[in-house]
């Protein structure tokens, strides 16, 4: 029957259907995060406190004289203040808010608690958000931000609201137009959102815009869980920027699906590449979340040191410098050896989690990144034309290199290009050397997300993984008992076979001999063995457990980056950012400029969380940036002796699990904001916490 389809869309269980509105979308506007301490209070002062010490690089000194003073702002609550004071923080203001750079789970909160704080303070208080990211800023795109439209984006993920935008305000002009923008709309303050470069944005912002008594306050954010802050004594002031949780959670949920599905059915290696432009955090806290088989963290890379590379130099009575350093040959060695480990036990599959920025600790292609980079910032700052529009072709990139080393040897050209770095760069595949050539983002860094590092990397492990088995030294172990049964079915006795076809005859899985790769060589053993007669046919069991040893490395690859960073908040983000709007407003209405707001104690209670305003001023250092110096806020990587990290060392091998048995996986739960099965805080978090409390 055809259904009368005007009749049909009135119905609710298809309007229900078709509807943007769905049960879970209504849970999560409804939920309130709770407040800190501090905020339950009608009134917040800030303390400032001389507890925390930088190490103020001199640059920033001189680039940022106005707030470089600033220090650390711990927020109190209060109950009572002097007359002034209440006026001074009750008074009507109008704050402007900019998301910056990748989006992260948890931004609506940030907007809906400075909302919600400003609101409460002063009715009459209005918040603007400019859209698209900075570019609304200088271009005055903006939109006024009403309850209604703060409540239909409470506790979800994304930008959506106001969407976002990667433009560096970095000349006069822009900072100009930026400054014109904040006082024709009459603004009080500036809220940045952003990670590392936008709150390196932020300070210069709070620099130019004191005379025009508009403050800027700087929100921690990216997925990348690179902003984090310690002072020079190593004080937690900000452990983790917004987004993390979420974002890593997403991805261990997705890849430990892939576990699963790889420990069903036997058949893949699933190759997982990670988001993180360069630091491994994303990496790290998925290994923990899912005991994944292999997780690279490309920091421990850099400090990879090849033992057999020593000892044959120790030997030789020289040093080997090479031996310092992992190339990218070196790391695909590493991978086959888990994979030729595993396959030994029947396991010729796995899950293997690259971090995206892997690349950036390897240091023949560090080396490459700045070079190249150099060469095209120089390029461009000279021409007419930008460089991959002078040459939109491969070949004549290429070409322009190969003139340029010529030059550069001939002594015609200054740089940085050698005949070296040409020859090396030329043996490299096509799709990696129009990665490496990619133009850095507005603020310089490298894009790794368009290099496609998993290819590369898996292009080395296939290469080898061949070698391997043509030595014989890839190959499945077959599992004893099926190779009993298979034998005596076929009425053949399995043992006096076993020594002669197995480099393991004893062994729970037993490995054809290394000689043995072929059908030929087969045959050779079993004559050798005297089992067989030159003439005779190869027993049918023994060709069916022979088939069974050829390992045939079937992979799958996946990249986890824009799913995560789309997702909605864990329950930890929703109460984080709430709170750093909170925190935000709390620090605009006492006055401050050029902080960052923070809470301290994520790793505690709740009842325990401190928020504060952080100075950015003093955590900035100078930085390569398209082949030239500039201050920047410091991005912290992973450090290799941190507790998080220690543990994920110290269970590599109990997780890649080159033995008998189950994997031992791990299922995170899905991501909810309610509930007890919720996690409560990243890992990583967690794991790094004990470290301060034994030193405490
Ligand atoms: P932010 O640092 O701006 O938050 O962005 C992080 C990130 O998601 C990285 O993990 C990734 O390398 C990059 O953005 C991708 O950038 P793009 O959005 O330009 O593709």
């Amino acid at each position: 029957m055809k259904a009368d389809l005007k009749a049909l869309m009135t119905n609710p269980v298809v309007k229900n259907a078709i509807s943007n509105i769905n049960p879970g979308l209504v849970e999560r506007r409804a939920f309130r995060p709770p407040r800190c301490e501090v905020f339950k209070s009608p009134y917040t002062s800030l303390r400032q406190t001389g507890k925390y010490r930088f190490e103020i690089d001199p640059e920033a000194k001189r680039q940022l004289p106005r707030i470089i003073d600033n220090r650390v702002q711990v927020i109190a609550g209060e109950d009572e203040l002097e007359d002034w004071q209440v006026e001074r923080l009750t008074r009507s203001r109008t704050i402007g808010v900019v998301f910056s750079g990748g989006p992260a789970p948890g931004g609506h909160n940030v907007i809906a608690g400075i909302f919600d704080a400003a609101k409460q303070a002063n009715p009459d208080s209005r918040l603007v958000g400019f859209l698209m990211g900075p570019d609304g800023i200088i271009e005055n795109e903006h939109v006024e931000i009403t309850a209604e439209l703060v409540d239909a984006y409470r506790n979800l993920g994304g930008f959506t609201m106001i969407r976002t935008g990667r433009t560096k305000i970095d000349t006069q002009e822009k900072m100009a137009l930026s400054r014109q923008t904040c006082r024709d709309l009459g603004l009080d303050a500036l809220v940045v959102v952003g990670g590392d470069d936008s709150n390196t944005n932020a300070a210069f912002l709070a620099q130019e815009m004191m005379d025009d008594g508009i403050q800027v306050i700087g929100v921690p954010k990216t997925i990348d869980g690179d902003v984090q802050v310690r002072d020079a004594d190593g004080n937690v002031l900000c452990a983790i920027s917004f987004g993390f949780h979420s974002a890593a959670r997403a991805f261990s949920q997705d890849i430990s699906n892939l576990c699963t599905d790889c420990s069903s059915d036997r058949k893949y290696w699933h190759i997982c590449k990670v988001m993180g432009r360069s630091a491994s955090h994303l990496a790290l806290e998925v290994a923990l979340q899912t005991h994944a088989n292999m997780t690279l963290i490309g920091e421990d890379l850099a400090d990879y040191v090849d033992q057999r590379r020593i000892q044959a130099a120790s030997g030789a009575a020289t040093t080997d410098f090479t031996a310092f350093g992992i190339t990218l040959r070196n790391l695909s060695r590493v991978i086959c050896d888990a994979i030729v480990r595993r396959a030994a036990v029947g396991k010729n599959c796995g899950v293997l989690v690259i971090p995206e920025g892997v690349l950036e600790f390897i240091n023949e292609i560090q080396v490459f990144i700045i070079k190249l980079s150099t060469i095209l910032a120089d390029y461009n700052n000279k021409h007419d034309r930008d460089f991959h529009t002078r040459f939109p072709r491969l070949e004549d990139k290429l070409e322009y290199l190969r003139r340029l080393a010529k030059d550069i040897a001939n002594g015609s050209a200054p740089g940085v290009w050698n005949a070296r770095d040409d020859e090396l760069f030329n043996d490299i595949p096509a799709f990696f050397q129009e990665g490496l050539l990619t133009e850095r983002d507005s603020h310089g860094n490298f894009q790794f997300s368009l290099v496609e590092t998993d290819k590369v990397l898996m292009g080395l492990v296939k290469d080898y993984l061949n070698i391997l088995q043509e030595k014989g030294l890839y190959k499945i172990g077959i599992e004893r008992a099926y190779y009993e049964k298979v034998m005596l079915k076929g009425g053949l006795d399995p043992a006096t076979y076993a020594k002669v076809m197995f480099q393991n005859a004893d062994a729970e899985h037993l490995l054809m001999r290394n000689s043995v790769i072929s059908r030929k060589t087969l045959r050779q053993v079993l004559v050798k063995g005297g089992l067989i007669a030159e003439e005779d046919a190869i027993p049918g069991p023994v060709v069916k457990i022979f088939n069974k040893s050829i390992p045939n490395f079937k992979t799958q690859t996946h990249f986890y980056g824009y799913d995560g960073r789309g997702s909605h908040p864990t329950r930890f983000d929703c109460n984080y950012t709430y709170n750093l709007g909170l925190t935000v407003f709390s620090l605009i209405a006492n006055g401050a400029t050029g902080q960052m707001a923070a809470i301290r104690n994520l790793e505690k209670d709740f009842s325990e969380w401190e928020p504060m305003g952080i100075p950015i001023a003093p955590l900035m250092h100078l930085e390569e940036r398209k082949g030239k110096l500039a201050l920047v806020l410091e991005k912290s990587l992973v450090d290799i002796n941190s507790v998080a990290f220690q543990v994920v060392k110290a269970c590599r091998e109990n997780w890649l699990n080159a033995s008998q048995g189950e994997d031992n996986y791990r299922r995170p739960a899905p991501i909810r904001f309610d509930g007890q099965s919720e996690d409560e805080r990243p890992l990583t978090l967690e794991l790094n916490a004990l470290e301060e409390q034994e030193e405490d």
